[in-house]
């Protein structure tokens, strides 16, 4: 059992066949903490409404959650994302309380140390959500599958005189146009954070764990329950860190469902 101040999580997308819910239930398990901040995506309305997926592991999940704020004394922050925006209608004169439980739009976080800690979900910060699909894509074996495709598709092309066309090319370009959309993301955030005074600011939504300095800023990503299970903690002297499951995990809760495949629907 390892406990910290506080523990940050996102887009964990409960309610879909990618969410990692063996490995968040075990880290869960296995960690306390005075603050838990869940910070958005967590539950994934939009998936539900596409027919039903809730295996009984993700009802675990969510007793975890009241169990941490009924029998550990964690007081429990949600703060709704774009996928569980329909919190967001319950949430009147911007907080809702239930015993230990509140649901926010955003929250400020004072860390041991004093720092002041802007904590969102972020998608209100997003300009263009969809290029993200094709980074999570580039990474997979789909990857090498599409330039096998390719060389098929070329040979077609051929066939028709046509000239050859690159797939992967075309892929590459939208994984750069990715990769600036993240750093559009982080530098947007980070503005607005300083915008706010604080130190910090903590965030989920793009499904891209970080810890770093931007400008005077903290920027700090939780990541997400879906690829990377990661996790944001802060120790007893205000120290914050990044964990990995991977790296902090025991294989026993490897029993996982096969992951839907990201960029047919990939949304974030
Ligand atoms: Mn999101």
């Amino acid at each position: 059992m390892q406990h910290y101040r506080a523990i940050w999580i996102s887009d964990v997308h409960l309610g879909t066949k990618g969410c990692k819910a063996a490995h968040l239930n075990a880290f869960l398990k296995e960690h306390t903490c005075e603050y838990l901040y869940l910070v958005g995506d967590i539950i994934d309305g939009w998936r539900m409404r596409q027919g039903l997926f809730w295996p009984s592991l993700h009802n675990r999940i969510i007793r975890r959650f009241i169990r941490k704020a009924e029998k550990e004394n964690t007081k429990v922050i949600y703060i709704p994302g774009n996928h569980d925006e329909f919190l967001r209608e319950y949430i009147h004169e911007h907080k809702l309380e239930m015993g230990n439980i509140r649901i926010v739009n955003e929250a400020y976080h004072e860390t041991e140390n004093g720092d002041l800690l802007w904590i969102v979900h972020g998608d209100a910060y997003d300009g263009v959500a969809q290029y993200h699909r094709w980074l999570t894509f580039a990474g997979d074996a789909g990857y090498n599958f599409l330039i096998w495709i390719n060389i098929y598709l070329n040979r077609i092309r051929k066939l028709f005189g046509l000239p050859y066309w690159s797939l992967s090319n075309a892929v590459k370009n939208k994984v750069k146009r990715a990769v600036s959309y993240m750093f559009e993301f982080e530098h947007t955030i980070a503005r607005e954070a300083l915008r706010r005074k604080t130190d910090g600011v903590i965030c989920g939504h793009i499904h891209q764990p970080a810890k770093k300095l931007i400008g005077k800023v903290q920027y700090y990503n939780c990541g997400d329950w879906v690829e990377n299970c990661t996790a944001l903690v802060e120790d007893d002297l205000g120290l914050i860190q990044l964990l990995y499951w991977a790296e902090i995990g025991h294989e026993d809760s490897d029993n996982e469902v096969v992951p839907e495949l990201n960029f047919l629907g990939g949304s974030i």
